[in-house]
C-alpha cells in the first residue's frame, strides 16, 4: 500500500512497559513491535500516540470491586466492561512509553482513560461510545483522512479504536506487524471478524 503523505496518520497505540513482557498486564511478545513500529513511523509525515492513563483505583481494575478477579467481567453503567489487573497508573513506570519507542517524531499523544468511572480503549470514544477524546476533531482541522493503525492489544485498544475511526468516516488499516493482541475468550477473532466486517482493512506491513 502506498503511503499519501499529506493525508495519513500513523497511530501507535499504548506501546507501554505495562503491556510489555514484566508489565503488569503483559501482552505476549509485546515489546517486539518496538522496533517494527519505529521503522515503519519513518515513512509517515504524521504520528501520534496513544498512552492508556489511569488514575489509581480506576473502575476498570479488578482490584475497585470487591471479590472481583482480573479479566472477569462486569456490568459498567456504559455495559459490561472487563476488569483488569492495576494497570498504566498515571506518572509510574508501567504507564510510560517503551524506552525504545521513538517518541520524537510524535505530533501527538493522547491520553485516554483518565475518568475513574469509565474506561477507554478507543483512541476517539471512551467506552459509553460517547465521550469524545478530540482525536476526531484533530484529525478533521489537519485534513488527516486515513489512520494506519499499529500497537497494542490489537483486540483491544487497536480494535476500538480502527472500528471508531470507520464509525467516524476516516479509511482505517491495520498494520498486523505492528500489532500484538490479548486474545481472551477468542476476543482476538471476534476483533478481526468486525473491523472485517466495518471495512477495516489489514495489511502484514509497510515495507
Ligand atoms: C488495553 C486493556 C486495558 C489496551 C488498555 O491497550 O489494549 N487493554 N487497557
Ligand atoms: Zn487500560
Amino acid at each position: 500500500m502506498q503511503i499519501r503523505p499529506s493525508e495519513d496518520l500513523l497511530l501507535v497505540i499504548d506501546i507501554q512497559n505495562d503491556f510489555c513482557p514484566g508489565g503488569a498486564l503483559a501482552v505476549g511478545d509485546g515489546d517486539a513491535v518496538v522496533p517494527i513500529v519505529n521503522r515503519i513511523a519513518q515513512q509517515f509525515d504524521h504520528v501520534a500516540l496513544t498512552q492508556d492513563w489511569h488514575p489509581a483505583g480506576h473502575g476498570s481494575f479488578a482490584s475497585s470491586h470487591p471479590g472481583a478477579a482480573p479479566f472477569e467481567t462486569t456490568a459498567m453503567p456504559y455495559g459490561p466492561q472487563t476488569l483488569w489487573p492495576d494497570h498504566c497508573v498515571q506518572g509510574t513506570p508501567g504507564a510510560a512509553f517503551h524506552a525504545r519507542l521513538d517518541t520524537d517524531r510524535a505530533q501527538l499523544i493522547i491520553r485516554k482513560g483518565f475518568r475513574r468511572a469509565i474506561d477507554s480503549y478507543s483512541a476517539f470514544f471512551e467506552n459509553d461510545k460517547i465521550t469524545p477524546t478530540g482525536l476526531a476533531g484533530y484529525l478533521r482541522e489537519r485534513g488527516l483522512a486515513r489512520v494506519f493503525l499499529a500497537g497494542l492489544a490489537t483486540d483491544f485498544c487497536v480494535h476500538y479504536s480502527a472500528m471508531d475511526a470507520r464509525r467516524l468516516g476516516f479509511e482505517a488499516i491495520v498494520i498486523d506487524a505492528g500489532c500484538r493482541a490479548i486474545d481472551l475468550g477468542g476476543s482476538l477473532a471476534r476483533a478481526y471478524a468486525e473491523m472485517g466486517e466495518a471495512g477495516v482493512l489489514r495489511i502484514a506491513d509497510l515495507a
